[in-house]
């Protein structure tokens, strides 16, 4: 983004009052997708516009119901879409926050609802751009560990940063802690100190306890019981400091929205500095997470071999066949980098 275009956005919307907006989410919403479509939302209003949150699918119930305003995200389904295309097709803005591409929001949803809208897109993501297939209007991209941050750096472009209540905090406050796994993902000087700024505006150390035990300490006994099965067949290729966990379509189905939780688990070992898990969302459709440590880069790995991108140490991709022959393929790719598993690994000794 050219700096010139982000100033004349900003001075343009600073002027804009009452304007009908749209919120949307990617599809499978996140921590962090949700933290920042509902710190918008609440600064939004603040700002007496008219604002409302769209996400393709339901959140994760059971680690987000307790985020302040969650009742106030629309999802598509049958009896709502008409409501839906109207809301869309007379809104001023559409801000997609989070994901850049149609891929992460359904391309039926896609060309069904966004073609007729005379709406200015507006991007704000951290995701790297090289993915994205969407015209926009203005994009907010910045390299940064949650798309959170890039709210708070709006509301701070705005020169609104006073408006920053404990709710909005705790909003922005929920996306870098998921985005970074409680502070041990693609963290910088940056993230601690918004944190801090965050920190000071009424969020303290026992309200903290209270996000932490709601987001990871809030699992069923049946959802445990999966991640136990599925972690007791981690696969470890002990040559290329990698392992591997394989979700099949029957458990993906019922527990998609926790498996971020426990792809962490296979870096946790020693000497284990790539991580994989597959998806099988479909018969001939693997979806596939890659986590790292150190400096083995799983966006370029992903981008190359997946049809994927995203973060150097944590990343996703696609691969179109059943989840054996993925495999397969993931192991003859693997050889390629077995130098340079190994140069990364006496990195980080
Ligand atoms: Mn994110």
């Amino acid at each position: 983004m050219k700096k010139n275009n982000c100033n004349k956005f900003f001075l343009k919307f600073k002027k804009e009052k009452k304007k009908k907006i749209i919120l949307f989410s990617h599809k499978n919403p996140d921590g962090d997708s949700i933290g920042s479509c509902l710190g918008m939302l609440l600064f939004l209003k603040k700002l007496n516009h008219f604002v409302t949150i769209i996400s393709p699918n339901y959140y994760p119930t059971l680690l987000l119901n307790w985020l302040p305003n969650i009742e106030k995200i629309h999802f598509f389904n049958k009896k709502k879409n008409n409501w839906l295309i109207d809301k869309i097709n007379k809104s001023d803005y559409i801000f997609f926050i989070d994901f850049n591409n149609t891929y992460m929001l359904s391309p039926i949803i896609y060309n069904k609802f966004f073609l007729q809208t005379k709406a200015k897109f507006i991007l704000i993501d951290h995701h790297e751009l090289h993915t994205c297939n969407l015209k926009f209007d203005f994009i907010f991209y910045e390299k940064c560990s949650s798309t959170t941050i890039l709210v708070y750096n709006f509301i701070k472009k705005m020169n609104k940063l006073s408006l920053i209540d404990k709710n909005i905090a705790t909003c922005i406050y929920t996306g870098i802690i998921t985005d970074t796994g409680f502070f041990k993902f693609s963290i910088n000087c940056k993230t601690h100190f918004i944190t801090y700024k965050l920190l000071k505006k009424g969020i303290n150390v026992n309200y903290i306890n209270y996000i932490n035990n709601k987001l990871y300490n809030n699992y069923s006994i049946e959802i445990m019981n999966f991640f136990i099965k599925t972690l007791k067949n981690i696969f470890f290729l002990e040559k290329f400091h990698t392992s591997y966990i394989v979700v099949k379509y029957n458990d993906y189905k019922k527990y998609f929205y926790y498996l971020d939780s426990i792809i962490n688990y296979g870096l946790k070992i020693k000497n284990i500095i790539f991580t994989v898990m597959f998806i099988e969302t479909n018969k001939n459709n693997i979806k596939i997470s890659f986590r790292s440590k150190g400096n083995f880069n799983v966006a370029k790995f992903s981008k190359k071999h997946f049809l994927g991108g995203g973060h150097k140490n944590s990343s996703g991709g696609i691969y179109k066949d059943s989840l054996k022959n993925t495999i397969k393929y993931f192991i003859k790719v693997l050889k390629k980098y077995y130098k340079s598993l190994i140069k990364n690994y006496k990195k980080i000794l």
